[in-house]
């Protein structure tokens, strides 16, 4: 799509794309299709356009506290799911209050509370509460939540504690590979959570993967080309239109029924990542550090994200979920906010103020 385009041509396509003109099939999946460096530079440098008209140079930075990795699910893409045989925790309410005392000096404009369907939360709506109280009140910053799906009446109660955000990733919009995916669990519960979310007030975020090969899903019946495959999910996205949108690739966990899927290269996120500038131009997109560090970061915010994620302090014991460094000392991992902020000035950017990012909390 970009290939043959001039400078004037690249313009006129970023003011359509500021002014929200709808953009066609055809051209989502050409500029999915791309692999030759002229057309991607396009591309990219188009998404940055658009993202500074919206965001200017400025990144907003979430820490991640992943405070319970006990799930009862089996999401059969995941580390985490019951049947791993893998070392657990939970945090108690001391051990995250000490935390977010650290964190409220670190620079990070919110802080992401993710949790396994643990039942020890899951099951006990108060337990949940009292951890978004503690967030809140000892960080003193607005607060995501990412509990999996749980009930209408549960969410209300989230949204009344002062939770900000609301994250639940529908992954696919393909219900047959979700099936296979998110084994045992209903493709609409999880819209209904978020459309709940909506509802008590709380900003949303949605998200896909990719990267699924086809031969370990083993299966005829649904679309796995990569293109294909995104185009169905972003439009399905779009028409929830949620706060932030994401997308993240695939990585194959070890003790899981897909360990033995060949890795997907990251370009295809990468070209997700400027589809969703184009088709969310004003909308919170994040470059999480989780799938491919802090290089990646770099890739992620070029192809117009404007969000950084799973940011970890340097000194925590906390896990991430992808965990692409698992086998790296956490001291080397560089996930910490000191190490984003320095390379975001490298890049001309900065993290923007608190002030700015809660504009972004008021819907
Ligand atoms: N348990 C909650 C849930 O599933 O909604 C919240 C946390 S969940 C671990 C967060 C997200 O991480 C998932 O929705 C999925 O998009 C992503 N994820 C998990 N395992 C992954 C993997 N192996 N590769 C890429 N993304 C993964
Ligand atoms: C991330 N590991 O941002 C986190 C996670 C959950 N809300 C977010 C997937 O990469
Ligand atoms: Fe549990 Fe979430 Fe992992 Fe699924 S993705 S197994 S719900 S932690």
């Amino acid at each position: 799509y970009f290939k043959n385009m001039s400078e004037a041509d690249i313009s006129r396509f970023v003011s359509d794309v500021i002014s929200k003109k709808p953009i066609s099939d055809e051209t989502i999946k050409s500029m999915l299709s791309a692999t030759d460096e002229e057309s991607l530079q396009k591309m990219f440098s188009a998404a940055r356009a658009v993202r500074n008209h919206f965001f200017s140079n400025n990144v907003y930075l979430y820490s991640f506290v992943y405070f319970s990795t006990y799930c009862k699910n089996k999401c059969a893409f995941c580390y985490y799911r019951a049947a791993n045989k893998i070392d657990r925790y939970r945090l108690t309410p001391e051990e995250l209050r000490d935390m977010c005392k650290q964190l409220k000096n670190e620079g990070v404009h919110m802080i992401d509370l993710t949790m396994g369907e643990d039942p020890h939360f899951h099951d006990h709506p108060e337990n949940l509460i009292e951890f978004v109280t503690i967030a809140k009140e000892t960080a003193g910053l607005p607060v995501m939540i990412s509990p999996g799906v749980v009930d209408d009446k549960f969410i209300e109660q989230l949204a009344a504690a002062g939770a900000n955000f609301f994250a639940l990733y529908q992954e696919t919009y393909q219900q047959n590979l979700y099936e296979k995916l998110r084994i045992g669990q209903s493709f609409d519960g999880r819209i209904q959570a978020r459309t709940a979310a909506r509802a008590a007030g709380m900003c949303v975020e949605d998200g896909m993967l990719t990267g699924f090969s086809k031969s370990v899903l083993n299966t005829p019946d649904f679309v796995v080309d990569d293109v294909e495959a995104a185009l169905l999910s972003l439009r399905e996205m779009q028409k929830f239109n949620a706060d932030q949108v994401r997308v993240m690739t695939f990585e194959p966990q070890p003790g899981t029924p897909l360990e033995e899927t060949i890795q997907a290269p990251y370009l295809m996120e990468i070209k997700i990542i400027s589809v969703l500038r184009f088709l969310f131009p004003d909308r919170l997109i994040p470059a999480s550090l989780d799938v491919a560090g802090i290089d990646g970061m770099v890739d992620r915010l070029n192809a117009g994200a404007n969000v950084v994620t799973s940011i970890i302090s340097a000194d925590s014991t906390l896990e991430g979920v992808v965990n692409f460094d698992r086998d790296v000392p956490l001291s080397a991992r560089k996930r910490d906010a000191k190490s984003v902020i320095e390379r975001l000035k490298t890049m001309g950017m900065q993290p923007g103020t608190q002030a700015d990012f809660e504009k972004y909390l008021k819907r």
